[in-house]
């Protein structure tokens, strides 16, 4: 078929990043065109609808700051908000800012391709439809591409299989269902307490134990998002001057959560205890020394298991329950009523690492030590994260290279925007960006902003192309490796993180993200920008 539109920017994916872009670019007088594989708008918030999905940031934080007339209009009705009412507040905001007539759903980028000649993207769709457009912007997310469990005899199962990365829009009924859940990262654990409130047993097959406590979410008082909406100017200023655009995780302050005076390595074992007794679960992870000294990261380690044990009333099932990694290694999770689930009479925890899978049957699920029966299997098993949604489209840039391809080692890009040999392309927060590490709102409204000013310069200044140079591209991957080693144990050999591509069967092992903060990155691009775009070709 042939090519039937051309367009200023084509921006792949219909989720916050994806909504933002589109507003920036149509204000700033660019035709824009949004593709989205699903039917309707919100990424992450379209596709995980499993029990227990909810935010683990303030609402009034993970939200829109672009538009401020927009947190005066909607009201939050919860703390940390659970996944329908952030799907709400996002078809809210496509409706409000009239963004649907410019997005095509159910339309999925298979590929995209540099034209040497006409300077364009030609991009093709799965239903071998092929668009043209000066740009390209990928707003796919970060964590979007579904990690298929490989694990042996999965088709064979008679029963109903559910993802929570692509759960049903119905909903699924779980009342009177022996169910298994397989993974207990962040959409396991707030899953599983759900779950188990309605399925007849519940078998939890856990191969990595989490680090996590309590949300302590809430629904918001009368009159408080009153005082929210008057404290909102505040409130943004903060965030941008914040390492991660984030001024509370799961209902604490991050300053005093993350204190900087207090070693556990020079803590009498009695004053640790204490501490534990007066702060409870946010305690271990309070002194400065855990996040770089390993020693101290197991002392931390062993505060957790004491509140475990202190939660979980059968032993075994608290000692399995333990973590045997570094804490911060893994993306922090917080839960409601996650460890409290397991006293539950209905709910028995498989520990992998004892009794490791053999496989799945018709009816069940084999380990080493025997065979579970089950109606339902919840695959709670993860995303190939950050290069993930990027390599699943063949995106081939100059002589026809493709991306994955260059990414073999290891992302290489410029600022995590851009790549070398593929002009007019730019990624929303893309590998070596600030990402997952900061207030994802935030961050891809910095993205948002930085690529319409750029296109802007390039109309103005009459550039067809911008282009990453090498240089400037192996300058920022070296010193985001460079950043991230700076948090030892982030990196350390005995952790092992999506972060680091190591839950992905052969993906090289880089750190994927860049750790040096929102600020530091925004005064970095904005740097670059105000240079003229330094380390770009334009032409
Ligand atoms: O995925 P995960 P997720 N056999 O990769 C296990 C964000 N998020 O969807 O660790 C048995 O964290 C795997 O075990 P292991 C957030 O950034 C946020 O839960 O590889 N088990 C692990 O336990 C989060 O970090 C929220 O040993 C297998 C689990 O599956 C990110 O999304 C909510 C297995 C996967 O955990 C991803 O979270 C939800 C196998 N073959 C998600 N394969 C908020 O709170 C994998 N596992 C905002």
């Amino acid at each position: 078929m042939d090519t039937d539109e051309r367009l200023d920017a084509i921006v792949v994916g219909a989720g916050f990043g994806g909504l933002h872009m589109l507003y920036r670019l149509r204000e700033r007088g660019f035709s824009a065109r949004v593709l989205e594989m699903g039917t309707g708008v919100g990424g992450t918030w379209y596709w995980n609808r499993y029990p227990g999905s909810r935010v683990d940031l303030e609402s009034v934080e993970y939200s829109y700051s672009f538009l401020p007339e927009l947190e005066q209009e909607w009201n939050w009705t919860e703390l940390m908000p659970a996944q329908p009412e952030i799907l709400a507040y996002l078809e809210w905001i496509a409706d409000r800012l009239d963004l649907r007539r410019d997005i095509r759903f159910s339309t999925r980028v298979v590929a995209a391709t540099w034209n040497e000649q006409t300077a364009t993207w030609t991009v093709e769709t799965d239903a071998g439809e092929k668009l043209d457009a000066r740009f390209l912007i990928t707003a796919t997310g970060c964590l979007s591409a579904p990690l298929e469990p490989a694990i042996a005899g999965v088709a064979d199962f008679a029963g109903d299989v559910l993802h929570t990365n692509r759960y049903p829009k119905a909903g699924y009924d779980f009342e009177g269902k022996r169910v298994a859940v397989i993974g207990t990262g962040s959409s396991g654990v707030q899953a599983i307490p759900v779950i188990a409130e309605e399925a007849a047993t519940l078998h939890v097959f856990q191969r990595s134990a989490a680090y996590t406590r309590p949300a302590n979410n809430r629904p918001l008082r009368a009159g408080e998002m009153e005082e929210l909406k008057a404290e909102y100017p505040e409130i943004r200023a903060r965030q941008r001057t914040s390492h991660s655009g984030t001024l509370r995780f799961g209902a604490f302050a991050v300053d005093e959560l993350y204190r900087t005076d207090r070693l556990i390595l020079q803590t009498a074992e009695e004053d640790r205890l204490r501490i534990l007794d007066d702060e409870g679960w946010t305690a271990p992870g309070t002194f400065a020394d855990v996040m770089v000294d390993i020693d101290a990261n197991r002392a931390a380690n062993e505060l957790y298991a004491e509140l475990i044990r202190r939660t979980v009333s059968d032993p075994r099932t608290a000692a399995a329950l333990v973590p045997q990694y570094p804490m911060g290694c893994k993306r922090p999770i917080i839960d409601t009523g996650y460890y409290e689930t397991f006293n539950r009479e209905n709910v028995t925890l498989v520990d992998l690492r004892a009794d490791p899978l053999v496989g799945i049957t018709a009816t069940g699920i084999e380990t080493e030590s025997g065979h579970v029966e089950v109606d339902t299997i919840v695959f709670a098993t993860g995303f190939d994260a950050i290069t993930g949604p990027l390599d699943r489209i063949e995106i081939r840039g100059r002589g026809g290279r493709l991306l994955r391809d260059g990414w073999v080692d290891g992302p290489h890009t410029y600022l995590g925007l851009a790549v070398a040999g593929f002009p007019n392309l730019f990624t929303i927060t893309g590998p070596l960006s600030p990402s997952v590490l900061a207030n994802m709102v935030m961050a891809v409204e910095q993205h948002g902003d930085w690529i319409t000013d750029c296109l802007a310069h390039m109309r103005e200044h009459e550039y067809l192309t911008i282009e990453a140079t090498p240089e400037a591209e192996e300058e920022w991957t070296r010193h985001t490796l460079e950043v991230a080693e700076t948090v030892p144990v982030r990196v350390h050999e005995s952790c092992g993180s999506w972060y680091l591509g190591s839950n992905v069967p052969g993906k090289k092992r880089v750190y994927l993200v860049y750790t040096g903060g929102m600020p530091a990155y925004r005064a970095r691009c904005d740097e670059v920008a105000s240079g003229g775009y330094t380390g770009f070709v334009l032409g």
